[in-house]
């Protein structure tokens, strides 16, 4: 729409390679989490959890535990009454899987919570959870997703037979005459392991209960407020206006922290039965085995090619192992869901066909984690694309570049609309970056060390910026307006409303760019609150799918113009000018080519508010604005690329060079940029090399803490050569694509095509990650 101003500041706020501002604060040890947070009377939660995976609950007595000195309150699901938490999507064919937030009946894997100590310390909570007798009846565990699909494994829940919670499929174009006629065909299973998302700090909530105005506070670590929100009006029965949800700082989230937990839900009941502000913060034990899991996707693909190499046709069979229910507020479809959806990636496949069957096991649920369902679907194919090369005789990267999506707007076979990118200038981008054309003598110098180098490359569309129609294109119903608000107070400073709270992406820099951008204004003066429900209340969806920098940043943008336009009434009024005529820059407002008729915005601010001969030129004082924006489907894309080292003796795999090129389209700030890329790279060799929760047959997790769930730390990263090219959207407010999620996607197959690549020379394929030491000495003749 046309505006009564139009021109942005001399030097733009949007783009600058700005260094957090937050960081003074986090820095200085001065950030407040969750752990931080005390109110007068709290009480400290301890939750006792099943040791068992699957278990009928015969008796508990909490008698020896209520006893205790120092115990408050020892609640089961007798004592809190409750509505469970259920997944609201809305798949045709998914089945639900009502979650209680304490444990009634049964126990379905193992660290679910059966009873809540509320206790003067955590110690004394912990002691009196030892003390609680719960009479279990042990029921045989289904732990494999496969089993499951047969109808082989124990039911989970009496109506759900097989354990099955779906099962769909669905084709696009001639898949069956596409391999028919196919001059080659590769095939092969690729299983994605168990990941978790290891937040920095563990999740953990405080609930407080005001019994006289019924209302209730609750400070939590997440990611949605506004979803917890409604979570807990649902399972309390509450008004969803009674309730206020706040967030502390928040270290580290990675999709964990989306879902209301029942943990959360339990707290809260627990505040509102006793009257006694109630604090838990999740120790690490916990978060490991009992916080909700991610990614574990069984895919067996089939891949046809023409004869010169086009790929024609992709074909997949997908089985999600979900755990034990299907996780609120998505579900743990949305994992092996999406997966499918993205099955031709960022290549020119016409011919698509999936089967997907989400099987709930007796495990920890699965829920969100970055790169949610894309990291499988593209690994299997990356993996198998190595693979048909090696069959044609064909340079994997020629191979790729042949097929790589060129012209946009493309519409891919399952409905995605790419709307801009760099597809082939990011893959030859992170080739030159690594090297590739030299790759030869080094294959050679790594030999004479005992050495087998390695190289992957994997291109990648990201679908980004979640709006519901980007979302509704992966076949997901999500709905994605979010609500902002953006204030000019009397004093002249700008406050930026959000329900998006950061775990760590630098919002509080980033979005004070985006205002500061339209009004002409320097970014460290304005103050963005992302941590209370009560400041926006209309919000849905919170911070995801990386849609933060367009959905919310494009919300910024749209009402800082319109509060422009509101500031550029009053200056006209009160510089005697047509507010055309008016630039913002520096903090003031001025006639264009007339630097001296200008007022700072200080000024003007507060008298719109007190003086009664500039305030009348608006209807009303309100220097506000509140906006939505609920962006088009938008595609980000990128490439990484890595060299590896295989250690033949000892099955170690180390990377040794990588390249990443992302295209976001416009960003708002490289700098923050970059660090999601290198945060996202970093996590994506975790998964690729080590990162995964084993499960035994009877539904033990066989890893507990970080000494045996393995993280990559600085020493096993090498320098990344960070690369960006620049594709705007043409459909969003500001150009700009998400890319939160980008290297988790990618990063697991280009380390296992390029760990195929460097083990070639012994005829052996690669077919999961993690790709640990003993796996790959595992496809291995040996000895050597
Ligand atoms: N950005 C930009 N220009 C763009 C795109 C992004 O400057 N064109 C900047 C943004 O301003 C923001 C960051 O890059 O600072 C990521 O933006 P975006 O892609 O919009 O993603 P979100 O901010 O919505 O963050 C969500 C995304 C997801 S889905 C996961 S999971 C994830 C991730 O972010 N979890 C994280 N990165 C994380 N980083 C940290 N430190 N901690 C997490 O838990």
């Amino acid at each position: 729409s046309e505006r009564l101003t139009g021109s942005g500041p001399s030097e733009r706020a949007l783009g600058a390679r700005l260094t957090r501002l937050e960081d003074a604060r986090l820095l200085a040890g001065a950030g407040r989490f969750l752990a931080d947070v005390t109110v007068p009377g709290m009480t400290h939660a301890h939750f006792l959890r099943s040791p068992h995976a699957h278990a009928r609950i015969v008796s508990i007595d909490t008698s020896a535990a209520r006893s205790l000195p120092g115990v408050h309150a020892v609640l089961t699901a007798a004592e809190l009454p409750h509505r469970p938490l259920v997944d609201s999507v809305a798949v045709p064919g998914l089945v639900k899987t009502p979650q209680p937030a304490l444990a009634s009946d049964r126990v379905r894997y193992v660290g679910e919570p059966v009873a809540i100590v509320l206790a003067g310390s955590r110690a004394v909570a912990e002691d009196a959870a030892e003390l609680i007798r719960v009479g279990y009846a042990p029921l045989p565990a289904a732990t494999d997703p496969l089993a499951g699909q047969h109808g082989r494994a124990e039911p989970l829940f009496e109506d759900i037979p097989g354990n099955v919670i779906y099962a769909g499929s669905r084709t696009y174009g001639n898949v069956d005459d596409a391999f028919a006629s196919a001059a080659h065909v590769v095939t092969g299973r690729f299983t994605t392991g168990r990941f978790i998302a290891a937040p920095m700090e563990t999740r953990g909530c405080l609930a407080d209960y005001d019994a006289a105005g019924d209302r209730l506070t609750v400070h939590c670590s997440t990611q949605s407020p506004h979803l917890l929100r409604r979570k807990l009006a649902h399972c309390l029965e509450m008004g969803e206006g009674r309730i206020r949800v706040l967030v502390p700082d928040v270290g580290g989230g990675f999709g964990q922290k989306i879902p209301a937990a029942p943990e959360e839900i339990a707290v809260a009941l627990a505040a509102r039965a006793t009257g006694l502000p109630v604090r838990w913060v999740e120790d690490r034990q916990e978060n490991i085995t009992a916080a909700p899991h991610a990614k574990d996707q069984i895919v067996d693909m089939e891949l046809a090619l023409s004869a010169d190499g086009a790929f024609e046709a992709v074909r997949a069979r997908i089985v999600g192992d979900c755990g034990a229910y299907s996780f609120n507020s998505a579900s743990a479809l949305i994992e092996c869901y999406l997966s499918a959806g993205l099955l031709p990636g960022p290549y020119r496949i016409r011919n698509v066909a999936w089967e997907v069957t989400a099987v709930l096991t007796n495990k920890s649920p699965i829920s969100p984690y970055r790169g949610v369902g894309w990291t499988a679907s593209h690994s299997a194919r990356e993996v198998l694309i190595d693979r048909a090369a090696r069959l044609l005789g064909r340079d994997p990267l020629d191979l790729r570049r042949q097929n790589l999506v060129r012209e946009f707007p493309y519409t891919s076979a399952t409905g995605m609309d790419y709307d801009s990118g760099s597809y082939v200038e990011s893959l030859d981008k992170a080739a030159g970056l690594i090297g590739y054309t030299g790759l030869e003598e080094r294959r050679a110098a790594a030999r004479e060390r005992g050495r087998y180098l390695g190289v992957g490359v994997s291109p990648y569309v990201e679908p980004s910026g979640w709006g519901t129609a980007g979302a509704l294109q992966s076949s997901w119903s999500f709905a994605s307006h979010d609500h902002v608000r953006v204030t000019m107070e009397p004093s002249g400073e700008v406050t930026v409303a959000v329900g998006t709270p950061s775990q760590g992406q630098g919002h509080a820099t980033v979005l004070a760019q985006v205002v500061a951008d339209v009004l002409g204004v320097d970014p460290a003066t304005v103050t963005v609150l992302a941590d209370d429900t009560a400041a926006v209340p209309i919000s849905t969806a919170g911070t995801r799918a990386s849609r933060t920098a367009t959905v919310i940043g494009g919300a910024l943008t749209l009402a800082a113009r319109d509060l422009r336009d509101k500031l550029a009434r009053l200056a006209a009024g009160l510089l005697e000018c047509d507010p055309r005529d008016l630039e913002f820059d520096q903090g003031h407002v001025r006639v264009r080519g007339v630097p001296a008729r200008s007022v700072p915005l200080a000024e003007l601010a507060g008298r719109a508010h007190f003086d009664p001969a500039v305030r009348e030129h608006l209807p009303e004082p309100d220097l506000v604005a509140n906006r939505f924006y609920d962006p088009p489907a938008t595609y980000s894309n990128g490439c990484v690329a890595v060299v590896v080292e295989v250690d033949p003796l000892t099955g170690d795999v180390a990377v040794v060079d990588a390249a990443a090129v992302e295209d976001c389209g416009t960003m708002l700030n490289p700098l923050m940029v970059e660090g999601q890329v290198l945060g996202a790279f970093v996590q994506g060799v975790g998964g690729a090399l080590y990162e995964h929760v084993p499960y035994t047959a009877d539904g033990v997790p066989l890893a507990t803490s970080f000494s045996d769930y393995l993280l990559p730390t600085a020493a096993e990263i090498p320098h990344v050569r960070l690369g960006h090219c620049c594709s705007p959207s043409p459909l969003t407010v500001n150009g700009s694509k998400g890319m939160g999620e980008s290297g988790v996607i990618a990063t697991p197959a280009a380390v296992a095509c390029a760990v195929a690549d460097a083990l070639a020379p012994f005829g052996v394929e690669v077919d999961r990650t993690p790709l640990t030491p003993a796996y790959v000495s595992g496809l291995l003749p040996g000895p050597f």
